[in-house]
């Protein structure tokens, strides 16, 4: 159904309606209120697909566990909310595994640029034990690591210059973009080898960062640029896809021990199928919020294969870099996966 809140512009594309909230109802272990707090905003699937994720469990245990969902930074950013579930302070979090490289650091392959070539590979990869075993290697970290979903391909905007090649990034006779990253080393690598100065920067943070010219641009899915309002300070779009992250559901394991096992299998479950949803609903919102940017005024460049060829060119030093600190049979092991799908 679609929701219309009486604005100017459509709040979500036509959007499947969340599965049926399936089985048993799980027998009495007392009661929990989990706190899941995440960095975007309550438009975007990230969000709506959490709340999911809280009808599940408070069907399947008669209100016995409640989840509330705090968006838009308002518990911290994501390195924060992680430290957070560490020491037990917050429940649950939903980072970029972007941001949670310092945990476990294979999943920087996720962070290489121009490694997953379409969606479907992208969620055969996520699926993949490859996957589940980055899932399970946050094993003493203080967090248990439920599931993976979608953040999704990352694009270009700014609000200094259309941008069609790394040239217009690096600057000719302009200086470089000064574009926000999110706080990862293989993302300052890529905007680096592109000619920009790239900025680490708390995604709650951004909206004023741009707004007052401290950075000229950021990257981000087009449903993320659209749900956070970026638009309005940002005038220039390239579908670069040069990265494609994924979105990791993870608790405090200092919470997830307090749960009788019968509710972490429960929690497990919900967090599973409420990816499932997240998916679903990302892809719905990614082609329409391109074009609702559009129609808001944002200049979108789309770049043909040539121009994506260049892009795929400058951030080889990246791969030269980082292939070995990753790990180079992990990156393989990832591109037989997506190969296997195309
Ligand atoms: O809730 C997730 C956000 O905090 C963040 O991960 C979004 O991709 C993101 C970014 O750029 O920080």
């Amino acid at each position: 159904a679609t929701l219309s809140l009486g604005m100017a512009h459509a709040q979500s594309p036509e959007l499947s309606d969340p599965p049926a909230i399936e089985g048993e109802v799980v027998a009495d272990h007392g009661s929990h209120t989990i706190r899941m707090g995440i960095g975007l905003s309550e438009t975007s699937p990230q969000y709506i697909s959490s709340r999911y994720f809280g009808d599940i469990l408070e069907q399947r245990t008669d209100g016995r566990i409640t989840v509330n969902v705090f968006p838009n930074s308002q518990l911290g950013d994501d390195v924060q909310m992680m430290e957070m579930l560490q020491t037990g302070t917050l429940d649950m979090t939903y980072p970029s595994s972007s941001a949670a490289t310092t945990y476990v650091s294979e999943l920087a392959a996720f962070d290489l640029p121009f490694l997953l070539p379409s969606r479907e590979a992208a969620i055969a990869v996520m699926h993949s034990e490859v996957a589940q075993g980055m899932l399970d290697a946050f094993e003493d970290t203080g967090i248990k690591a439920l599931t993976f979903s979608e953040n999704g391909y990352r694009q270009l905007s700014n609000s200094a210059r259309p941008v069609t090649s790394p040239q217009d990034v690096a600057g000719l006779d302009v200086r470089g973009l000064t574009v926000r990253t999110m706080e990862n080393p293989v993302h300052l690598a890529i905007w680096e080898a592109l000619g920009a100065n790239p900025t680490p920067m708390a995604f709650g943070e951004l909206f004023s960062a741009m707004e007052q010219g401290v950075v000229d641009g950021q990257e981000n899915p087009w449903s993320t640029i659209l749900t956070s309002n970026f638009n309005e300070v940002q005038d220039y779009g390239t579908e670069t896809r040069h990265v494609y992250t994924p979105f990791i559901m993870m608790m405090s394991e200092r919470t997830w021990n307090r749960l009788d096992p019968a509710y972490q299998a429960l929690v497990q479950e919900a967090a599973r199928q409420s990816a499932e949803y997240e998916i679903q609903l990302s892809a719905e919102y990614d082609d329409w919020s391109r074009s609702q940017l559009e129609e808001r005024g944002m200049q979108i460049t789309r770049l043909d294969d040539e121009q994506i060829a260049a892009f795929q060119e400058a951030v080889q030093p990246v791969y030269e870099e980082w292939s070995p600190r990753i790990g180079e049979d992990l990156i393989a092991e990832i591109q037989a996966i997506a190969n296997a799908v195309q």
